[in-house]
């Protein structure tokens, strides 16, 4: 019988409706849902041609363990008997610390699997948790810590009311975004538009969103400059909001004191935007109703993303758009995880490592894995289990180095449903459930920190059964604390309840005690909401929720520094802020006439996850994007081969020229270079380069603060490739 089920989709933070038309355990058509109440029938190609992942026929439906250069498939009790065996050996040899994991994006789309995953390495005792938040957004983390008290305070633009929106780094309408829910981004920005309102757009690059406001070209990884002459020249024009700040904010004249040399024209000179237009632009802020500043990955990546997104964030707050309707808000989720974290440090607590290098919310930088794995004293990490993701094709991976550190690991586990690259290097391959196959209800966005312009929940139950040798992650982690004989949770009867409900799961007994679903119950009803079941039936396009008015945060307990005040310049930012910035302005100068490598998301295709599919990748592979002027330069025309060059690797890739990237910058697709994934033979078939054997590891390398890797505004030399082999033609 053809069904069609309601559900969402949990590719991007976007999180779309979807309707889902699905005959004996197969889809048969995904079409976006008119009427989720956010997304109101807008969707991307990635969720409606998801059945092109999700009954790929590379799809892992069995454990799976390397035996010399063979793939054995094997039990689950065999894997995970084998697993416990090892983990416990290392642990009694070299300490807890010795064992880490690795989370990919795909977990943070998964509200079960950090919880049992954390949960199992507490127990365990070791603090080694990467992942690839430290390529992504860990810099706002850090922020959001030193000024409002928590890693999850995190305040989003109020699009619906705002009259001026500043977007630096960050391309939603391609991205669907991060850390804010904004799923049709375009629409929304057209909206702001069409009510007089300004959407302006700071990129190397005139992105696909940026049609629908003003564009301003910056030279990549200059934000910091730019954003320091904005908050000086906002100061210096009187547009502080002194009431505002007296009464819940501190520190603003360490903040006036470290951006007071940041002129317009000193910042002109490397970012390429003129002094007029930087003045024009505070003017315009400081005119609205209602401004807020938004930036993301492209200024998160650079060498100061932690600098560029607390001076931005400062600008937000002094000008009194802090906290305030049509500025920027801080949410209200279904669960505090803010006050979570206080109240259980155990779970995202910041740290020093033994090198005394940050760690973010308990995550240690990707860009310093290699290091700990070729390290040769006691704190090196010789196992390491890798969720949801492909850090050697998607983290800095210098002339492959990491690839040969994983080489090193005594123990690698993927739990994955693919055989990827890194899990081609694997030990054993645990196959897992997806999306589709579990229920949930959005993670961090909706349901932690709540940063949605329009509040809402959802909450869907899983659409189909997994192939039968498939399993969730949280059953995994449990079980594996069941074979360690671990205690979860610090609790006794919780962990008892969950390794009965592990080894219950696929029985007759296991239906009446589905632990899903009893910890989502719990959550929703902690947030007042109906049970899943009720959600289901009742509220299958989510639910609206209570609008966010602002007034709600500043000078409230929710403020979670020591004396409940904003803090506008934190010790340790401000004072790097102090040590850095000049010698960096200075790099600038020196580097004016060299070429930046950046990123370019593309609609297809969602980091590494979707390179298998037929229906989403059709490009045999990716290109170098440059500008005309450049190219003629160069000497280089559409398809023939460049070579780029940075300080860490070299990489040949073809050309493709246009006219929507700003001179001396080249941009490249990440996350392809699938010519090893003998696992992936649709993706193997489209390799592609990988970009990211361009960008430096290590403590030199990884930005101090947050601990993230510098992957974009990279400095290369880019030259024509006089001899090449046949241009890839596109299929
Ligand atoms: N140069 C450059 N590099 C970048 C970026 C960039 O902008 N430029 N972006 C960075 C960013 S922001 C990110 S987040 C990272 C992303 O990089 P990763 O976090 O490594 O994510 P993916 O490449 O998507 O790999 C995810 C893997 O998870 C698997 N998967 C999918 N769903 C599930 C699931 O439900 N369970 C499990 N267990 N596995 C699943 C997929 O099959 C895939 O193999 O890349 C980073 N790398
Ligand atoms: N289609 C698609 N959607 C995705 C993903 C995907 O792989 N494909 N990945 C998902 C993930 S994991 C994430 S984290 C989000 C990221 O979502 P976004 O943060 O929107 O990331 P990008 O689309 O990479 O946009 C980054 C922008 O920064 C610009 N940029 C690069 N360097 C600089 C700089 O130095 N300064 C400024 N001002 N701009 C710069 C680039 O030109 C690019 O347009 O997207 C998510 N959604
Ligand atoms: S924008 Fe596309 S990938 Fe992202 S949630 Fe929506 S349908 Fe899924
Ligand atoms: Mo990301």
């Amino acid at each position: 019988m053809v069904e069609t089920k309601i559900t969402f989709c949990r590719l991007c933070e976007a999180t779309c409706g979807l309707q889902v038309e699905i005959e004996d355990n197969k889809i048969l058509g995904i079409k976006p849902d008119p009427e989720h109440v956010v997304s109101k029938g807008y969707a991307c190609v990635k969720g409606t041609r998801y059945a092109s992942v999700q009954h790929n026929p590379d799809r892992l439906t069995q454990p799976l363990k390397r035996v010399g250069e063979a793939w054995q498939e094997i039990s689950w009790e065999q894997a995970l008997s084998e697993i416990a065996k090892k983990i416990r050996q290392l642990m009694d040899e070299h300490g807890p610390n010795s064992v880490g994991h690795f989370a990919g994006s795909p977990s943070g789309a998964n509200v079960l699997s950090p919880i049992f995953r954390g949960a199992l390495f507490e127990a365990m005792g070791s603090s080694r948790m990467y992942g690839t938040g430290t390529c992504d957004t860990m810099n706002k983390f850090r922020v959001n810590e030193d000024m409002y008290g928590s890693p999850m305070r995190l305040a989003y633009p109020d699009i619906n009311h705002c009259q001026f929106m500043l977007v630096l780094g960050a391309n939603p309408a391609i991205s669907g975004n991060t850390l804010y829910h904004l799923p049709d981004a375009k629409r929304r920005f057209k909206e702001l538009v069409a009510r007089g309102g300004r959407a302006v757009f700071i990129n190397p690059r005139r992105v696909e969103t940026s049609s629908v406001g003003e564009h301003h070209f910056i030279r990549p990884d200059t934000d910091l400059f730019f954003l320091a002459a904005f908050c000086n020249e906002l100061i210096r024009e009187g547009h502080v909001d002194a009431k505002r700040v007296d009464a819940f904010m501190k520190n603003v004249q360490g903040l006036e004191r470290v951006v007071s040399a940041w002129t317009p024209e000193r910042q002109a000179a490397v970012t390429g935007i003129s002094a007029d237009s930087l003045r024009e632009l505070v003017q315009g802020h400081a005119a609205a109703q209602g401004a807020a500043l938004y930036m993301a990955t492209g200024v998160n990546q650079g060498r100061s993303g932690t600098l560029c997104f607390w001076l931005l964030e400062c600008i937000n707050a002094i000008s009194g758009n802090l906290d305030r309707v049509g500025g920027t808000l801080m949410g209200e989720g279904l669960i505090d995880m803010a006050q979570e974290v206080m109240t259980n440090p155990q779970i995202m607590l910041s740290f020093d490592r033994d090198d005394s290098f940050p760690t973010v919310a308990g995550q240690q930088p990707a860009g310093m894995l290699a290091d700990d794995i070729l390290r040769e004293d006691a704190e090196r990490v010789r196992a390491l289990i890798v969720d949801a993701s492909n850090p050697l094709l998607t983290c800095p991976n210098p002339n492959g180095r990491l690839e040969e550190a994983f080489k090193k690991l005594e123990l690698l586990i993927s739990i994955d449903l693919f055989r990827n690259e890194t899990g081609n290097l694997a030990h054993y391959i645990l196959p897992a459930a997806n999306w589709m196959e579990r229920p949930e209800f959005p993670y961090a966005l909706q349901s932690f920190t709540a940063c949605t312009p329009t509040p809402y929940m959802i909450y869907a139950d899983a659409l189909l059964k997994p192939p039968a040798g498939v399993r969730h992650e949280w059953w995994m982690f449990v079980r594996l604390a069941d074979e360690l004989g671990l205690r979860l949770f610090n609790h006794r009867l919780g962990s008892v309840a969950a390794k009965l409900a592990a080894r219950l799961e696929g029985t007759f007994l296991g239906r009446f005690i589905s632990l899903p679903h009893l910890l989502f119950d719990g959550m929703m009803k902690k947030g007042g909401l109906p049970s899943g079941k009720k959600m289901t039936r009742d509220h299958p396009h989510g639910i609206l929720m209570p609008e966010n008015h602002g007034g709600n945060f500043l000078g409230s307990d929710r403020v979670l520094t020591e004396d409940g005040r904003v803090d506008l310049a934190p010790s340790k930012i401000a004072s790097s802020f102090e040590a850095q910035a000049e010698r960096l302005y200075e790099e600038e100068l020196e580097n004016a006439g060299r070429f930046k490598l950046i990123g370019k998301r593309e609609m297809s295709r969602i980091n590494t996850s979707s390179c298998n599919s037929e229906k989403l990748v059709r490009d045999r592979t990716n290109y170098a994007y440059l500008c005309p002027e450049d190219a003629s330069k160069l000497g280089v025309s559409n398809g023939e081969i460049l070579e780029v060059e940075s300080a860490f690797g070299r990489i040949e890739i073809p050309a493709r020229l246009t006219d929507a990237l700003m001179p001396r910058t080249i941009a490249i697709p990440q996350c392809w270079g699938h010519g090893k994934a003998d696992g992936l033979p649709h993706a193997q078939k489209h390799p592609g380069v990988n970009s990211n054997l361009l960008s430096g590891d290590g403590s030199a390398n990884v930005e101090a603060l947050s601990g993230m890797s510098h992957q974009s505004g990279i400095l290369v030399d880019v030259r024509k490739l006089e001899a090449f082999p046949a241009p890839p033609r596109d299929i």
